[in-house]
């Protein structure tokens, strides 16, 4: 891209992001899955090669979906001519775009639906659908809908296909379901507060004693069903009633003696449970789960010679031997007590009974968060605001870490710009006491496996992230073989973000994980968990797959991009419980002295 234009675009895309807007630009979205529609619709045509065109509307889909600015907006300051200066878009795509804004459609979208009358939209998001699969499905046998192909699937009438066989058909089974589960479990970052507001409402509506979050939501799961909340009172009654009053609620499902369920305006429901006091703590582990660490957990009861269940644990004359406290559960059947993100029948039932269970990492081992931006590009607050609010939460360190050049859209840094801004990093330090600011970027893995800056300017950081954030879609032997080219360049500290998924939003890229593990193991590559809500990344299983390589550690970070979000690290801590990561394999569990001498290798 031209310098001139690279640098008339950062300006006005600063400062406005938050980290909810990516969910409530709904124009953009809406576009940018038009556009997108119109590639996958334009690579059916075998009269002409449309190879450019298709790239063109794909580009301008990413470019709009992921830009923080209302599209509307930069319209109507700036007419067609900002449309164009967006990055990517061209002429012919500026003038869908304003048609769309003008009339609420766009002319070429319409033409080609005539043409494939079929529901991109939805079948692109199935794992093992590319637009010329939903094609072929639906030029031999009409498949226009998600309905249709669970249909044919069911029929078996996919595997028969020229081109499909037993394994396409079982990939696409196994991508609808996926589809609609993802579709019905919601994230947790957008869960979680949901449950605490509630929380924290009725703790202080007088009329509970205690008032916990329960189920999937307290083993941190990434997603959630629904929630589940427990309560003890005096007055269940009254509950119920400020229950159905409080403004998260938007209608009554069900509403018994000691169960109400909600549906909630964010759209998820939620179970209140009103327990009496001597059930609480047995009622706290039968509705944390999950169900399978539960039901094993039940038959050491009753090898024991006692019944679990809701309201206690009950000895062969009925009395309730340990009912009120959690804790208790377990200790009176011998076992040792497990953090709840450990309770999912991964083999912590077993160790618990031998007093095995591992030491796991803990908020309070946390000493320093080695990824966050800044307003040198997309963040929103100084490096000086963000060591101090770094500070004030107790952290010993932080690295500053602002995006490469090919982030343009994020206002990325070229090598001039970034050694400049590495020189304001020395500048707050010498500012601040109390807290080590660490000179970093997050920069960009390109294409060809390449990194986004110079070596020169990469050597005066005390360490480097590197991540993808554009190809996604690359072959699976392309992409490893991309990943593995940056960590062997000797200029790679940290894998952020490693898969790149975005929960319920973008599948994690396709990499042979394996062999990209065995290259960071070999290469020193620190893995990253990113504890930002929506990434999550490495989860549970890739954590408890990645740390089998036994001298890879793993850094936990927040990837704030305002100073509230360096609070986030409870989520990325989460997930490394749920990946069993002992304290000792994270290097941001280390004091400063130590951490400087793991991140170059
Ligand atoms: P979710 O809602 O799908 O994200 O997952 P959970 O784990 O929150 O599941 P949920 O809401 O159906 O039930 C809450 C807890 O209640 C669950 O973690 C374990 C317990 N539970 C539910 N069903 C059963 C069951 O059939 N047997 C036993 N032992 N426990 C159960
Ligand atoms: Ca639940
Ligand atoms: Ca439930
Ligand atoms: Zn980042």
């Amino acid at each position: 891209m031209a310098e001139g234009m690279h640098v008339t675009l950062r300006m006005p895309i600063l400062r406005v992001i938050t980290l909810d807007c990516s969910y409530t630009i709904m124009q953009n979205a809406k576009i940018a899955q038009l556009l997108g529609e119109i590639a996958d619709m334009l690579t059916l045509d075998t009269q002409t090669d449309r190879k450019f065109e298709v790239l063109a509307y794909r580009k301008a889909a990413q470019t709009i979906g992921s830009m923080q600015e209302d599209i509307g907006e930069v319209y109507a300051k700036g007419g067609l001519d900002a449309l164009m200066e967006l990055p990517g878009i061209g002429k012919g795509i500026a003038g869908a775009i304003k048609e769309y804004l003008e009339t609420g459609k766009i002319p070429k979208y319409e033409d080609l639906k005539k043409r494939y009358p079929v529901d991109f939209a939805t079948l692109t998001k199935i794992h093992g659908m590319g637009p010329k699969r939903i094609f072929r499905l639906y030029a031999s046998l009409k498949i226009r809908s998600i309905d249709d192909l669970r249909k044919a699937v069911e029929q078996h009438k996919i595997m028969g296909l020229e081109g499909f066989g037993k394994r396409s058909e079982e990939e696409i089974a196994n991508g609808i379901a996926q589809f609609e589960s993802g579709q019905q479990r919601m994230a947790l970052g957008r869960a979680l507060p949901e449950a605490e507001a509630m929380v924290r409402k009725l703790g202080g509506s007088g009329l509970v004693g205690k008032v916990v979050i329960a189920g999937s939501t307290r083993r941190m799961r990434e997603t959630v069903g629904d929630l589940d909340i427990l309560i003890t009172s005096d007055e269940p009654e009254k509950v119920r009633n400020f229950i159905a009053r409080m403004p998260e609620v938007e209608r009554v499902l069900l509403s018994g003696s000691t169960k109400t369920t909600v549906r909630l305006a964010i759209g998820l429901n939620c179970d209140f449970r009103v327990v009496e006091e001597q059930s609480f703590g047995a009622a706290l582990q039968y509705f944390t789960g999950n169900k399978d660490h539960n039901v094993k957990v039940r038959e050491i009861a009753v090898a024991k010679g006692y019944k679990l269940n809701e309201y206690g644990l009950f000895d062969k004359m009925d009395r309730n031997v340990a009912g009120a406290q959690e804790d208790g559960v377990y200790k009176a059947l011998g076992m040792q007590v497990m953090d709840p993100e450990m309770r999912e029948d991964r083999g912590e039932v077993e160790l618990s009974q031998r007093n095995r269970i591992p030491k796991v990492i803990r908020l309070e081992d946390m000493r320093g968060d080695l990824h966050m931006h800044t307003v040198a590009t997309d963040g929103n607050n100084t490096i000086l605001e963000m060591a101090s609010y770094a500070k004030g939460l107790g952290r010993e360190y932080i690295g500053i870490s602002d995006h490469s050049k090919s982030e343009y859209q994020a206002g990325g840094l070229d090598d001039k710009e970034m050694l400049r801004h590495l020189g304001e990093i020395d500048k707050a330090n010498n500012k601040t006491e109390g807290i080590r600011i660490l000179k970093s970027a997050e920069i960009d893995i390109l294409k060809d496996g390449s990194l986004d800056l110079d070596s020169k300017t990469m050597d005066s950081m005390d360490y480097t992230l590197c991540s993808i954030h554009t190809n996604l879609t690359m072959s699976r032997g392309d992409m490893t073989r991309r990943v593995i080219k940056a960590m062997e360049s000797g200029h790679m500290s940290i894998w952020a973000h490693p898969t790149d998924r975005v929960i319920n939003q973008r599948a994690p890229i396709d990499i042979d994980l394996d062999r990209a593990f065995q290259a960071a193991e070999d290469n020193g590559v620190i893995l990253e968990i990113d504890g930002y809500p929506d990434r999550m990344d490495l989860n549970d299983e890739n954590i408890l797959r990645a740390k089998e390589y036994k001298k890879i550690r793993f850094a936990i970070d927040t990837d704030a991009h305002r100073d509230e979000h360096l609070n986030l690290m409870r989520y990325g801590v989460s997930t490394a419980k749920r990946g069993w990561l002992e304290p000792g394999r994270v290097v941001n569990a280390l004091p400063l002295d130590k951490l400087l001498k793991q991140l170059w290798k």
